[in-house]
């Protein structure tokens, strides 16, 4: 029979973490003796934080067994759906490891006695080797022995199963674990509490389900953390020196832009209204102090599921689908940002309208799908010929405008005249024939005259008409002033 591995919970300096049950509790040397405990051993057996990409699963998950034996290879080959699985076999030790480095498996079966080496040593190779650091070990032995399973959880083993295993059991339970895997691959948590006990052992908990884990000690220290990097969930505790917990929360959800992005608030299991000021301040949910492993996980891994879908909407939102740039909607909420900024600090910022010179006719002579191919080039070469910090965005048909932050009208001027050179000169290419577009800019620039954000775009639209007006491919300032021509 197969042992029952699931987690049961422990608890640890005021709050619980989870532990296999197969673990010998009792009968275990090290959590007497301290020091070596289960605590050492998450921290032996996680794998290092790493920077994959986020949760995007390939279609099929690589698998690989290994055992001495092809006939019960043959069998544990059954418990993985084909459509599924891609299955590959090692026959000892060595090529076990070799298969796990160059695949990187997300899943691995070790057999304990094996030629060449051994299931535990393999299993200790395996878990420190770099390439197969998401890689999940199920230890499979014949021997019923405590000890033997603690020397396969200390080797980095995730599962220990019998040789006798029911039936499907290895199959659900690889389904289980690639599914968790899916949701926390590559997630990217912040881990905000002063215990550094407890921002070890929650970040070793998440870094064993493949998320990169960041730390801080007080909400400061989040806050300056969140302005340099996105996060998919943010978990934090009440109680910190600097900043606590809900006023990080408070922070966080004053600030635009980190919308979206869901906030666990760790509270003490008798305090109740402070779970309620943390949901009314802006907290996606709590969890009580001692709280299990197990449920954390399931918690921030639904708040992952739930982060990446936000941002796949908020992207969907604001983008357009040719070229990839901002859309209209996204144009009009930056612009009225930037007018706030600009009114209320007196700095500078100018935009630039352009549209794409005889487009109509364009398509005409070559076809709406190079038309297409011209449209998402252009939007390439108007990123690539502004700076960082300026916003392009496509704001109708063949209409773009780039928002130039901290820019007066002559800055804004060259950045417009420098679009409409790299267009000139750029030869598109589309089905072997060189194509050559031009465009037409307006610029403007903001001032104390100016009421709202829709007058500088009727500003910026009248100098692109005047542009158009004096024969097209050109660029002209709201002033009416001149630009060089850079050709
Ligand atoms: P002007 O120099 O005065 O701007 O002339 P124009 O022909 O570019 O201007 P007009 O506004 O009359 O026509 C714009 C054309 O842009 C109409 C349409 O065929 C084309 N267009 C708009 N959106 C798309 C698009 O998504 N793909 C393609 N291929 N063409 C588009
Ligand atoms: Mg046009
Ligand atoms: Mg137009």
């Amino acid at each position: 029979m197969a042992r029952d591995l699931t987690m049961i919970a422990l608890y640890v300096e005021g709050f619980l973490i989870a532990q296999p049950v197969g673990w010998p509790l009792a009968a275990d040397p090290l959590l007497r003796g301290g020091g070596g405990g289960p605590i050492g051993m998450l921290a032996r057996t996680s794998p290092t934080p790493h920077t994959t990409r986020v949760s995007a699963m390939p279609d099929k998950q690589t698998v690989v067994i290994a055992d001495a034996s092809p006939t019960f290879r043959a069998l544990l080959r059954q418990e993985f759906d084909p459509a599924r699985y891609e299955i590959h076999e090692a026959g000892d030790g060595e090529e076990a490891i070799r298969l796990a480095k160059a695949l990187s498996p997300s899943l691995i079966t070790l057999s304990v006695a094996m030629p060449k080496l051994d299931g535990l040593a393999a299993c200790a190779a395996i878990t420190a080797a770099k390439e197969s650091e998401t890689t999940t070990v199920v230890m499979i032995t014949s021997s019923e022995s405590p000890q033997d399973q603690l020397r396969a959880f200390e080797a980095g083993a995730m599962r220990f199963l019998d040789k006798q295993f029911e039936r499907g059991e290895l199959g659900a339970y690889a389904t289980d674990i690639l599914r968790m895997k899916e949701t926390l691959h590559g997630a990217q948590v912040l881990v905000v509490d002063d215990s550094r006990f407890v921002r070890t052992t929650v970040s070793q908990l998440l870094q064993m389900e493949g998320a990169v884990v960041a730390e801080a000690c007080h909400g400061k220290e989040a806050l300056e953390l969140m302005a340099a990097k996105n996060f998919d969930v943010v978990v934090t505790d009440y109680h910190m020196p600097e900043m606590d917990g809900l006023a990080l929360v408070r922070n966080i959800t004053k600030c635009s832009e980190y919308e979206g992005i869901p906030v666990l608030f760790v509270t003490a299991a008798n305090d109740k209204r402070l779970a309620m000021r943390a949901l009314d301040a802006g907290a996606s949910d709590f969890i009580r102090k001692p709280f299990e492993g197990a449920e954390l996980l399931a918690r921030i891994r639904s708040f992952a599921r739930l982060s990446h879908a936000t941002k796949r909407l908020q992207e969907l939102a604001t983008t357009d689908e040719l070229t990839g740039l901002f859309n209209r909607r996204e144009a009009f909420y930056r612009l009225g940002r930037c007018f706030a900024t600009a009114e209320r600090y007196a700095t500078p910022f100018s935009c630039i309208a352009i549209d794409v010179d005889h487009f109509k006719r364009f398509n005409d002579d070559h076809g709406h799908a190079a038309g297409d191919l011209v449209l998402s080039e252009t939007a390439r070469l108007l990123k690539e010929n502004s700076r960082v910090s300026d916003d392009v965005f496509r704001v109708g048909g063949e209409e773009f405008l780039v928002l130039c932050a901290e820019t007066n009208l002559d800055g804004a001027s060259t950045c417009a005249e420098k679009l409409r050179a790299a267009l000139e000169d750029y030869r598109f290419e589309f089905q072997g024939r060189p194509l050559k577009v031009t465009i037409s800019a307006g610029v403007a620039e903001y001032g104390s005259d100016i009421p709202d954000a829709d007058r500088i775009l009727a500003l910026a639209d009248a100098a692109l008409y005047e542009s158009k007006r004096l024969g097209r491919n050109r660029v002209t300032r709201s002033d009416g002033a001149s630009v060089a021509v850079t050709v």
